[in-house]
Parts: structure tokens; C-alpha cells; sequence
């Protein structure tokens, strides 16, 4: 039986996460005769939860600020629809609304007449003089042939970003909102993102005049949709600009339109605002003036002409896109609206709750409880924020249909973003999409699907050119348009890797989900393309181990005979490619070759100083401090190394772990909050975490240990990039439960500050919903739902139970050594 207390914790929870309840407050005039019922009934609740259960406040899950944002990077805050992603500024006389659409790409096909995918045709045939020299220990030699001839090329592109004709995700522009009277002195500011219920909100008070502004982002009516009030009359001038060039411009029947095009690929797109308001509208000079009114609402969406199709990538018919999203909302109202959003985002938001007792801090905006905290001062509930806080960004900028999260999720206000605001495959893609399983968001793991999808026929012709080899790959850097090839640099470019790592999350999925279908169907076509690669590109060394030769340890260290990390991320692909044919019943003969070159692949070696290896070479440097730590694959994200199953290995893994030390970039300390839960170590891994917090206000480059978090808690690696934040929320979750190992482990490496919780719905492998509850540092009970049934055995402090489930079985285990009722 499920404790009274935990039960009634999670109902309330339930409740308070409910859509209805959002309604009430927001659509009064609507519900009013539900309002007044409900008040009672939410007040009762609320009443209990406070006494009770205080975590439940919804007031704990926002983000507020007592000033406009003033810096994009680190101030302003985001919302997003999964296609579309908005950073707003919530200034007084002026609103900044900064946007883009996640298929804006510039570069590619049609930004230079050579382009070609990234790459170099024939370059293959140069692999065996490389592997000549290498044999010959002729490094240099090797290292400066490979920099001539395996590299994948560019194009400098006019006006062009960096990267030339690579391109680069980009803005779509700024929507500028002019209040345009100023009735006296600003008074109660707030700017807030309630991520409970993913509603932002601007309120200030001028004179006896009150101001509110609520933005949401709908998923179901692709829209972003700001709604400006007052309570007396007030006028505003709205204007968008862009830094593309127009098309063509138009304002009929209260819709503007702004049909664009950019520079460099002629990629065309549409983005539209529909206007709904009691004052009275006129448009001149690209201007939309508003007099005399007391709301205004902006329906806003933008389609482009992006196609995710090799090899043109264009024929998206936007127009008509944007039409259908109109289409529909012609008879709907804003209250219809919103409660559609809340109901899609409570739908994935309300699965998980996490609670770590944390206190309220009342009036303290979140900046200066970033600072605090990272002084000393406990705030375990901005802990849970953080965790939450991500898994709303997930919702906001990954949903299916969409592109995948890039580097900075949906949210770029440049035309030459960081790294392009790519698919970066060698940490990041995959990082940001870590929590996606654990927290209970799967169906926000698909549109990493569609993309990879989109990457096997061009990635191909990578395989062949580049590595004269059957299957697909992918390198270091990807864009939208099918640029497979390894990256135009050495030895950062050079990653066939990528879409290896990139099919655990395949893997991955079918493993939480158990959905055989989806194992059928999409990843195992596509597990057993990227294994064939390794089959031919590893070769045997004089050992007659296989091993991956030319290869280069992410971004550091010199060419090699066979980096480390390649073998584990072959042997991890193999491995789970032999499984999937064992649940398939399918492909016999590729099971057994996928089985005996994954046997045959160089093992994790331990080093003269205790460490694990990152080369084949015994060459690691124990004072190097580099921020990848790729060699420790297999320990995290991988499988092959685990504290149980192969404790030297662990214990060299720690040994690396410790030389690298405690600093990094924030995605480089993300990782090492995982590393530091898989080896068990609960407390090192909440210093690694803590580290992630410290606020950060640094907006250039820093490669080696600035990162922290932004005012906004968006990660700064820095600049911002989001997988810092997916990995912090990632490695929480795996300090909490660990699934790896075939068993479930319940708190395997939780830290001592985390003294007591009550966390529901995280995920195990095997399709089981877990919640937990402990106190003063000890389990009290956990409870499992089980979603396609299986066998399942549990863990906690060495002690194990084995059960078998069916599908929608519940059961409830105690601490008592796991009996079960
Ligand atoms: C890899 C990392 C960098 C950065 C970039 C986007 O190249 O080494 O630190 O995160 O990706």
C-alpha cells in the first residue's frame, strides 16, 4: 500500500498542476460561476498544501525578477513552442521580444555553387598512407597528411556567417513594443516565468494605472501569443525588424505579415502576427500603432521554407503552413487558447514533481538567490527549480515535428551564433537530450530522430568519401543541410563517432519506452547502418584487437592509433545492435558479426599512472585539465564500465576524474556531475553541481572553467549553450535513480544535502514510473508503475528484490529491505 501521506502529496500535486486550475485564475469572466466554486475548493487545497505539503506552491516553480531584463544573454527570459523559441526583455516604455524558428538556416545548398555537404571527394584514399605513417609512429607526419587530406571543406561565403557556406541557425528578428505614454513613476515591477504552468509574466503599476503582460508559447496552436492590459486606455507602436531581406510586407483584416528571405541561400519564410484589440489600428511604415485601448493581443507564428530532405532541403510550402495555423484559431478565443497550451504543457510538465523539502525564500528575486546560494547559503529549493526549469526549456523547444534542441535550444539572437548554433555530436546533441528519458519527456526525444533520420543519406556519402566504408556517420559539427562530412579543422573536426553516439539515444529510447515497434521500425535501421561503419573502419592491430586508426580523442590530443573513446562507442553501438536483433528475432548473420567485432574491439586499457587511457597510447598527461573527458564513455553515458561490473575500471575512470579536476566549461561540469553519480560519490558530484550554479555574467568565449549559470540559470559554458543545463538536470536525476546495470538502483549516490525528498515520475529502463521518498538521507518507501509490464529488480544499499510486473501494475516497496506489498 502507498503511504496515506505520499498519496495525498502526489493528488494534490496532481490538482495543482491541473490546467483547470490555471484557467480559473487567468479566464475569470469565462468560469466566473466555476470561479467562485472552485475558489473554495482550490483555497481548501491550497490551505492544506501549505500546512502539509508546502513544496507543492506553485509560487516555488517561477523565475522573477524585480527589473527588465537588460542583456539577451543573461537576463531576458525564454519561451518556446518547440518550433518556434522567444527571448523577452520585459522593459517598461519598450518591450524586446526577440525570436526565431528553429529551420532558419543559412548556408548550405544554394549559399555557395560548391557546396557539397562538407565534402572532400576522395579523401579516402589517403587513409593508408596515414595508416602507414601511423604504424611507423611517424605522428606528426600522420597528423599534418590527415590535416591536408581527411578534413571536410568550406566555403567563405560574402556577408556570410563564420563558418561560410556551413551556415548557421539564425534570428528571425525582434518584435519592438513602444508604450507610448509614461503615466509617472514605475512602481511593484515583476518580471516572471512560471514554469509550472509556462506563463510569463510583466506587471508594473504607473500612478493608479496597473499594467500586466502574459506571454505563452502553444505547442497544439503553434503560436506564441503576448497579451498586453491596462487598466485605462493606453496607445502602443509595434514594429518588427529583421535582418533578412523582405519579400514583402502587408497588413490586412488586423494580420501583418512579413514574408522574408535571407542573404546568403535564399532560404524564404513568413511570419505573421494577428492583432486582437478594443483600440483602434493603423499601419504605416512598417508600423502597427494601437490607440486607445485597453488589450491587445498578438497571435504570432513564422513557417519557413526549410524541408529537412537531402539534398535540396527547401520546398516547405510556408505560406500555406501559416494559413492552416490561422485557419484554426479563426473562431477560437484566447481563453480556448491558453487552456488548449495549458492543457498540452501540464500534460508532460505535471509527470514529474520534485521536492526536496526546499524553503521558500520570499521576496528574493532568482538572481540574487543564484548568488547567494553559490555563497553559502542553502536554497535547496532553487535546486528544484533548476531541475524543473529544464524540463520546461525541453518542452519549450523540442516537441515532435520540430527541429532538434540545438546548441542553444530555440533561442539565438544572431545571424553568427556561437559555433553556428549547430548540432555539435561529440558532447553536445547528445547532452542536451540526457534528460530527455530519466525525466519522464520521451516524446520530446523525437525530433532528434527525425534529424538523424534526415542525416543517414547524406551522412552515406560522408561514410564512402571520407572513410571509404558502408553505413553513415556524422562528424563534430552538423547543420541542417546534411554536412556530414568531418569538420574543415584537425584535429577537433575529425569525429566518424557522432552517429554512433548518437543511436544510443535510439537505444535509449526503446529501452525506458520497451516500444518494439518504435525498435522496428526507426532505430534499429538506422543502429545497423551506423554499425556497419565500424565494422569496416576498425582494423586489427598487431594484438588483433580491432581499433578505430586514424582516430582523435575529442578536440584534444594528438592523432592516433585508436582513441579510446571511438572503440567504447563501438563497442556500445554493437552491443546494443545484438541485442536489438535478439528482441527483433531478425538479421541473424549480422548479429553474429555485429557480436564478434564488438569482442574484438581494444578493450579499456588502465595507464602507467592508474588512469584509464584515453589513447591506445599510454600518453595521457596527469596535469591536463582539458574540458572533454571522452575517454570515460563507457562510464557515462556508456554502460561497458561500471562500479559493480568492472570496479578497476571505475577506480581508473576515478583516477582520471580527479587529474582533470573540478573546473570545466558548464556542459565539461555537467558531465562531471553524471561521472561522479555513476562512480557513487553523491557529495563530490553535488560540489560538481554547485560549481554548475555559480552565477556567471562572462558573455564571450571561455574554453577552460568559466562556466556557471546566467541570471536566467540558462547555462554559460560560456557563451550560453543549453546542454549545460539538460546535463545539470540529467545528473540529478542520476543521483536519485540509476538504471544502467540492468537492475533499478534507488538513491545510489545521493548527497548528503539532499537530506529528505519526495521526487515522482522518474523513468527507469524497462518503462517503469518511479517515485521516491526518503528521509535524513534514508529511503522510505518507493513506489513503481510499470508500463508494459516486465521484470524488474530493485536496489538500494546493496540489498536487492526481483519481481515480474504486468503492464499498468502498480506495486509499493519499502525500505525494509524492499518487502513488498
Ligand atoms: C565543442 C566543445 C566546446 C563547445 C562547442 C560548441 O567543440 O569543445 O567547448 O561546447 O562544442
Amino acid at each position: 500500500m502507498i503511504s496515506p501521506g505520499f498519496f495525498l502529496y502526489k493528488k494534490i500535486n496532481y490538482i495543482m498542476n491541473h490546467p483547470q486550475y490555471d484557467t480559473m485564475k487567468w479566464n475569470a469572466r469565462l468560469f466566473i460561476t466555476r470561479f467562485i466554486k472552485y475558489v473554495f475548493f482550490v483555497l481548501a487545497l491550497s490551505t492544506i498544501s501549505v500546512f502539509a505539503f508546502p513544496q507543492s506552491s506553485k509560487e516555488k516553480l517561477t523565475l522573477w525578477y524585480d527589473q527588465p531584463a537588460t542583456t539577451w544573454m543573461t537576463e531576458a527570459l525564454p519561451i518556446g513552442n518547440g518550433y518556434m523559441g522567444a527571448m523577452f526583455f520585459g522593459g517598461i516604455e519598450k518591450e524586446q521580444i526577440q525570436f526565431t524558428e528553429g529551420s532558419l538556416w543559412s548556408g548550405g545548398p544554394g549559399a555557395h555553387e560548391d557546396y557539397n555537404y562538407g565534402n572532400r571527394e576522395g579523401a579516402w584514399k589517403y587513409l593508408d598512407e596515414v595508416r602507414k605513417l601511423l604504424s611507423e609512429s611517424k605522428f606528426e607526419e600522420a597528423h599534418a597528411l590527415a590535416g591536408k587530406e581527411l578534413k571536410g571543406i568550406t566555403h567563405k561565403v560574402k556577408n556570410g556567417p563564420s563558418f561560410g557556406d556551413y551556415g548557421a541557425q539564425v534570428t528571425m528578428g525582434d518584435l519592438f513594443i513602444h508604450v507610448n505614454n509614461v503615466y509617472g513613476e514605475t512602481k511593484s515591477y515583476r518580471r516572471e516565468l512560471d514554469i509550472q504552468h509556462s506563463l510569463a509574466k510583466v506587471s508594473y503599476q504607473q500612478k493608479d494605472i496597473q499594467f500586466r503582460r502574459t506571454y505563452f508559447a502553444s505547442y497544439p496552436d503553434r503560436l506564441l501569443v503576448y497579451r498586453l492590459e491596462s487598466d485605462k486606455p493606453v496607445s502602443y507602436s509595434i514594429k518588427y525588424q529583421s535582418p533578412h531581406d523582405e519579400v514583402k510586407e502587408s497588413f490586412q483584416e488586423n494580420v501583418y505579415s512579413f514574408h522574408g528571405k535571407l542573404k546568403d541561400n535564399g532560404m524564404e519564410y513568413e511570419m505573421r502576427i494577428k492583432f486582437d484589440t478594443d483600440g483602434e489600428t493603423v499601419f504605416e511604415d512598417g508600423k502597427i500603432s494601437i490607440h486607445n485601448t485597453k488589450y491587445v493581443i498578438l497571435y504570432h507564428t513564422a513557417s519557413t521554407a526549410y524541408l529537412p530532405k537531402y539534398p535540396d532541403y527547401k520546398g516547405n510550402d510556408f505560406n500555406k503552413i501559416n494559413d492552416q495555423i490561422f485557419e484554426a484559431i479563426e473562431s477560437k478565443r484566447y481563453e480556448e487558447i491558453l487552456q488548449n497550451h495549458l492543457n498540452d504543457y501540464s500534460n508532460l510538465f505535471g509527470r514529474v514533481s520534485f521536492d526536496l523539502g526546499g524553503k521558500e525564500q520570499i521576496g528574493i528575486p532568482t538572481d540574487k538567490r543564484l548568488v547567494a546560494s553559490y555563497n553559502g547559503k542553502s536554497d535547496l529549493q532553487l535546486e528544484q527549480i533548476y531541475f524543473q526549469y529544464n524540463r520546461y526549456l525541453m518542452i519549450s523547444s523540442s516537441r515532435p515535428g520540430t527541429m532538434p534542441m540545438n546548441l542553444q535550444g530555440k533561442w539565438n539572437h544572431s545571424t553568427d551564433p556561437p559555433w553556428a548554433c549547430d548540432y555539435h555530436m561529440n558532447i553536445n546533441q547528445q547532452m542536451l537530450y540526457w534528460p530527455a528519458e530519466v525525466t519522464n519527456l520521451s516524446e520530446c526525444h523525437l525530433p532528434l530522430f527525425d534529424y538523424m533520420e534526415s542525416l543517414v543519406e547524406p551522412g552515406k556519402i560522408s561514410a564512402k568519401e571520407h572513410f571509404n566504408s558502408r553505413g553513415w556517420v556524422v562528424n563534430t559539427m552538423n547543420n541542417a543541410y546534411g554536412f556530414t562530412a568531418p569538420g574543415w579543422g584537425l584535429p577537433w573536426g575529425y569525429f566518424p563517432g557522432g552517429a554512433a553516439w548518437l543511436c544510443q539515444h535510439l537505444w535509449e529510447h526503446y529501452d525506458f519506452t520497451r516500444d518494439q515497434q518504435f525498435l522496428a521500425e526507426t532505430a534499429y535501421p538506422m543502429m545497423k547502418e551506423a554499425a556497419l561503419f565500424w565494422i569496416d573502419y576498425l582494423s586489427e592491430d598487431e594484438k588483433g584487437y580491432l581499433v578505430s586508426v586514424p582516430s582523435y580523442s575529442p578536440e584534444h590530443g594528438g592523432i592516433s592509433r585508436g582513441a579510446s573513446m571511438d572503440h567504447q562507442m563501438a563497442w556500445d553501438l554493437l552491443n546494443n545492435c545484438v541485442k536489438a536483433c535478439g528482441i527483433l528475432e531478425t538479421d541473424p548473420d549480422f548479429k553474429a558479426m555485429a557480436m564478434k567485432t564488438r569482442d574484438k574491439i581494444l578493450p579499456p586499457e588502465i595507464g602507467s599512472w592508474g588512469q584509464l587511457q584515453e589513447w591506445k597510447e599510454d600518453v595521457d598527461d596527469p596535469g591536463n585539465k582539458h574540458r572533454h573527458v571522452s575517454h570515460l564513455f563507457a562510464l557515462h553515458p556508456g554502460n561497458q564500465i561500471s562500479v559493480e561490473n568492472s570496479p578497476e575500471l571505475a577506480e581508473a575512470a576515478k583516477v582520471s576524474l580527479n587529474a582533470r579536476g573540478d573546473e570545466g566549461t558548464g556542459w565539461s561540469l555537467a558531465w562531471k556531475v553524471n561521472f561522479w553519480a555513476r562512480l557513487k560519490d553523491g557529495d563530490r558530484a553535488y560540489k560538481l553541481f554547485k560549481r554548475l550554479l555559480k552565477p556567471v555574467a562572462t558573455q564571450g568565449t571561455e574554453m577552460v572553467n568559466g562556466g556557471g549559470t546566467y541570471p536566467n540559470l540558462l547555462c554559460a559554458h560560456p557563451p550560453f549553450q543549453l546542454d549545460g543545463n539538460m546535463g545539470g538536470s540529467a545528473g540529478m536525476a542520476e543521483l536519485l535513480i540509476q538504471s544502467h546495470t540492468e537492475v533499478i538502483e534507488l538513491l545510489p549516490a545521493l548527497p548528503s544535502a539532499w537530506k529528505n525528498g519526495i521526487v515522482t515520475g522518474l523513468m527507469a529502463r524497462g518503462g517503469f514510473e518511479v517515485d521516491l521518498e526518503w528521509k535524513d538521507g534514508k529511503l522510505i518507501e518507493a513506489h513503481l508503475k510499470s508500463k508494459s509490464g516486465g521484470n524488474c529488480t530493485i536496489k538500494y544499499q546493496g540489498k536487492e528484490k526481483s519481481f515480474s510486473m504486468t503492464g499498468g501494475e502498480e506495486v509499493t516497496v519499502d525500505v525494509e529491505l524492499l518487502r513488498q506489498h
